[in-house]
């Protein structure tokens, strides 16, 4: 559902709604953001215990929109005010499951839960909405059972019964109302944990798009469904893409080994469905999310901004290729696994400072910020549905290839330059390299490519530079 001639999402994880407004308006609209992730907007428990982390959020207390991003108010101001800066709202819902913790049972809306008797007031569900007998997943259970997978408690948070008629009248009811408040889909944490047939049958009573944020009559929510899905579990990835699309983590895994150097460049030829990843149309791919960035989900291993050059390249190739539909990860800066975002004193969320040369401070990392990361953002709403073509490699680890004739990308991860005279495919003319520099007053601070009337150029990419790729496309440069 993104407005014409853009491509990619973001997750600005733990920001505050009025901070997600205003970065609509004076960022991800103007530069061609075509949606963005936002963390789970329901309350949830407060955890004082624990200093306030990040994972709270994933432990649901009721569907009251408030929480430490903001109250109903601001979730639909800006909902309204990043549609109108062409800019969709993609809600994380947490909906296989409540709280896990006994200790602590007051949520960020003020309600409480009786943790011991599974009741939850404030929606409300009690006992009899949970599966039961309750058990924990152990394991073991991912490599041969499929029914504790989806029935047991996921790490003791209390496991909803989504085959209950009430229980699915109270997610339908929640999603419904994101749905009337102008959101344009959803992120389904836990996927894996609940019964395809369960979701098909809530995602079959959503409304709508609410036309009046400006989606066309009889538009369906885009559904992503969090399966983590390496091969070889009980639970497959592929019982759920019939009913929306699905995160492709083997994306992130292979990406990263590639641009580490552990893998030539050379292969990624073929990327796509033969490497064993879903239909192009069927996955939502990322090199990192909030989970594996840290460790968490079972994760690790991928590349995160603390490796910030394969990094970036990695995300430039995500984006350059038209494989998938992509998500870039927006984090705050952490040293422990645990710990939640900056805040004050009072444990309020410290909004992301905007520093001269447009990064964040106060802590946030802000990689839709990074130039080389927006700037493929630009590349990627340029490049449009063109196919790739033009495919060279060196048999190595330097590639380039073109998007029909509106983009160009070379990578270079050998120790060796790239220079060489290479078919580019775009029309003949001066263009600046968008990775190793802005576009100002009419010329280039970083790289300029000169493409002949054959559509050849010189290209060079030196070994030690700042960046290992060169990216150039039609349309307006960074
Ligand atoms: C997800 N996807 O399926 C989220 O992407 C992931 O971030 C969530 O886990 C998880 N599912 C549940 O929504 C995170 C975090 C966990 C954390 C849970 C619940 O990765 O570490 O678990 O949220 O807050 C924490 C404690 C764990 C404890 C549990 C229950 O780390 O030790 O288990 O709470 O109290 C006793
Ligand atoms: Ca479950």
């Amino acid at each position: 559902h993104y407005a014409p001639n853009r491509s990619v999402n973001v997750h600005l994880f733990e920001w505050r709604w009025d901070d997600i407004a205003d970065e609509c308006e004076r960022f991800l609209g103007p530069r061609g953001f075509g949606g963005i992730q936002v963390s789970p907007p329901n309350e949830n428990v407060i955890l004082r215990n624990y200093n306030r982390p990040w994972w709270e959020r994933y432990q649901s207390m009721s569907y009251q929109l408030v929480t430490r991003s903001g109250d109903e108010r601001q979730f639909a101001n800006m909902v309204r005010r990043c549609n109108n800066a062409g800019v969709r709202i993609y809600v994380d819902a947490v909906i296989n499951h409540m709280t896990g913790e006994p200790a602590e049972n007051v949520g960020t809306a003020g309600n409480t839960a009786r943790f011991r008797e599974w009741y939850y007031p404030a929606v409300p569900y009690r006992r009899e909405h949970f599966n039961w007998p309750h058990c924990v997943i152990q394991g073991s259970d991912y490599q041969n059972n499929a029914w504790r997978v989806r029935n047991c408690e996921l790490v003791g948070l209390k496991d909803l019964n989504q085959r209950d008629e009430h229980v699915r009248r109270m997610i339908v009811n929640f999603m419904n109302h994101l749905i009337d408040l102008g959101v344009a889909g959803f992120r389904i944490d836990a996927a894996k944990h609940m019964w395809p047939e369960d979701l098909q049958v809530i995602y079959s009573r959503l409304k709508n798009l609410n036309t009046a944020h400006g989606f066309p009559a009889n538009a369906r929510p885009y559904i992503y469904q969090e399966v983590i899905d390496f091969g070889g579990e009980a639970v497959s990835r592929d019982e759920y893409t019939p009913l929306a699309a699905v995160t492709e983590f083997k994306v992130g895994l292979e990406l990263s080994n590639a641009f580490r150097g552990n893998n030539a460049l050379r292969w990624l030829q073929s990327w796509g469905p033969q490497w064993n990843l879903l239909a192009s149309g069927d996955a939502l791919t990322f090199i990192d999310n909030h989970d594996n960035e840290r460790g968490h989900g079972g994760g690790g291993g991928v590349l995160t901004y603390k490796q910030g050059r394969p990094y970036r390249a990695a995300i430039a190739f995500l984006l350059a290729h038209p494989y998938g539909e992509p998500q870039i990860m927006s984090s705050f800066a952490f040293l422990d696994s645990e710990v939640g975002p900056p805040m004050d004193r009072n444990q309020n969320i410290i909004p992301p400072a905007i520093n001269s040369d447009g990064t964040c401070g106060n802590g946030w990392v802000c990689q839709h910020r990074w130039r080389q990361i927006f700037a493929m953002v630009g590349f990627r709403n340029a490049a449009g549905r063109t196919a790739v073509t033009n495919w060279w490699d060196n048999g190595n680890s330097q590639i380039a290839f073109c998007r029909g004739n509106n983009g160009f990308v070379a990578f270079n991860n050998n120790q060796w330059d790239l220079n060489l005279t290479l078919q580019t495919c775009l029309p003949a003319g001066t263009y600046c390299d968008v990775i190793s520099g802005n576009k100002v007053n009419n010329s280039c601070q970083g790289k300029t490519v000169r493409v002949g009337s054959d559509g050849r150029a010189q290209i060079f990419v030196g070994a030690h530079e700042y960046d290992m790729m060169l990216a150039i496309h039609i349309g307006p440069e960074v």
